[in-house]
């Protein structure tokens, strides 16, 4: 009955607006896709036979594509180096990846122009269909381009330092919880910067400066020494919550540090079994001798070790060889989408099973929406971390969204 899909007679006004670059080598699909566009009511359609012609296209910046269809098998310059181009020019604009090739090399491609943060709408596998393309380019707006990521920028050392020194640095707290009783089983402490004129600002603009300039163990200290006593007040509230902290393996280069983190918890009166200490493994790291020490016997003082980002390339194998984890993070790039995606449901699936050989607890992250949350229960994955259950809030918020959170629970655990 519904064999024949309709396009709609009225088309929304973006398409006709939004300037739209065709790049494909074969001039067949150049004036396919022109004849299709143009059936979806898109008016300003450039068509260009090779990566040259395209590039041309982008000067003067102010009459640049808003959309380019790009195809990424073409013989002189293919999609990826070309897309490499659109980055030197910083582009603002999105992508259509159109290819023949197979699904995984299609996501491999997206995945990458995502990482030198080109917007891609997504991709159209060969032959190509008016229906597929309108959902496509329907998700093009009109509006400015996003300021708030210009206005982005990395802190400096001293920067960071004169922060700390002024105690702007605090911590947000985002649950986790069971995947079958859906019950709070404890919070990972995330680092801000409550920075006077630019606002919050998250740790992916200063960390890389605090490892690198010698700053990390100073950070790390404060954000244990607010972590443990957050902990503290939720203990005294009679609140059973596990607390994690991340860790730099910087962290980890003198046994100083070892010292520090019992001492401190002892004085915190916190049980270090609530106390979970987040680890990934970084490139930089030569010695494991040190690290591996100090983890070992911050786990014979029975601090729980988890191992973070797990299944990238910067949490291997060998550290779960090496290192007596209690817990492993099954990385969000595994976790979210992973129910509609094959590759990544593999990964999903082996990283679960290995942590149930290794008697290790497991913990998706990324659980973004219903249908991840639903993809987990039936995964059997103990522990799921997400903006689906909770995005990371203050320290004061907790205790009300854990009062939300059991109102929400029946319905997420009995659906
Ligand atoms: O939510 P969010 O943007 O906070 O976290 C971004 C990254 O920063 C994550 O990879 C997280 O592990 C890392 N991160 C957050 N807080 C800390 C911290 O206190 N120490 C270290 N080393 N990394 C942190
Ligand atoms: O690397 P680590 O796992 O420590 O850091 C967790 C990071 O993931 C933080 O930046 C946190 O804000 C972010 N995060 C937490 N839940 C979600 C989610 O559901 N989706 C996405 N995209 N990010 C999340
Ligand atoms: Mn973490």
């Amino acid at each position: 009955m519904t064999s024949t899909t309709t396009l709609p007679k009225v088309c929304p006004i973006n398409r006709s607006t939004i300037r739209v670059l065709v790049l494909d080598d074969e001039p067949f699909m150049l004036r396919m896709l022109d004849r299709i566009l143009k059936n979806l009511g898109c008016r300003s359609v450039v068509t260009c036979e090779s990566g040259l012609a395209a590039l041309a296209q982008l000067d003067p910046p102010s009459v640049r594509p808003d959309l380019i269809l790009l195809d990424i098998n073409m013989p002189n310059m293919d999609g990826v180096e070309f897309v490499r181009h659109l980055v030197d020019r910083h582009y603002a604009g999105a992508l259509i990846l159109v290819s023949g090739e197979d699904e995984r090399v299609l996501q491999s491609v997206e995945r990458l122009v995502l990482a030198h943060k080109i917007t891609v709408f997504g991709h159209l596998s060969k032959p190509v269909t008016p229906e597929r393309l309108a959902v496509l380019i329907d998700q093009w707006s009109p509006k400015p381009e996003s300021v708030p990521k210009a206005l982005k920028r990395t802190y400096a050392a001293h920067e960071l330092h004169a922060a700390m020194v002024r105690g702007q640095l605090l911590n947000h707290y985002q649950p986790k919880v069971a995947v079958l009783s859906g019950e709070v089983v404890g919070v990972e402490s995330l680092v801000r910067w409550q920075h006077p004129k630019d606002g919050m600002v998250f740790p992916d603009q200063f960390i890389g400066s605090a490892e690198q300039g010698g700053l990390i163990d100073k950070l790390t200290r404060t954000v244990l020494t607010h972590a443990l006593a957050q902990a503290r007040a939720w203990q005294d509230a009679g609140l059973s919550l596990r607390v994690a902290i991340n860790l730099s393996m910087e962290n980890l280069t003198s046994l100083n540090f070892l010292d520090y983190v019992v001492n401190l918890t002892t004085l915190a009166g916190v049980p270090p079994q609530k106390i979970v200490l987040e680890v990934t493994e970084s490139s930089l790291m030569r010695d494991q001798r040190i690290p591996l020490e100090i983890l070992t016997r911050l786990r014979l003082h029975r601090f729980c070790l988890s191992i973070d980002d797990f299944g990238t390339g910067n949490s291997s194998l060998s550290q779960l060889r090496d290192i007596p984890f209690d817990e492993l993070k099954i990385d969000q790039s595994f976790v979210h989408g992973a129910w509609a995606n094959d590759t990544q449901r593999a990964m999903f699936d082996a990283s679960l099973s290995l942590a149930k050989q290794l008697k290790m607890e497991s913990v998706a992250e990324g659980v973004e929406d219903r249908a991840d949350w639903n993809f987990l229960r039936a995964s059997g994955c103990d522990i799921a971390q997400g903006y689906f259950i909770a995005k990371p809030m203050p320290g004061h918020a907790v205790q009300n969204w854990i009062a939300d959170w059991e109102k929400r629970r029946p319905l997420l655990i009995h659906p």
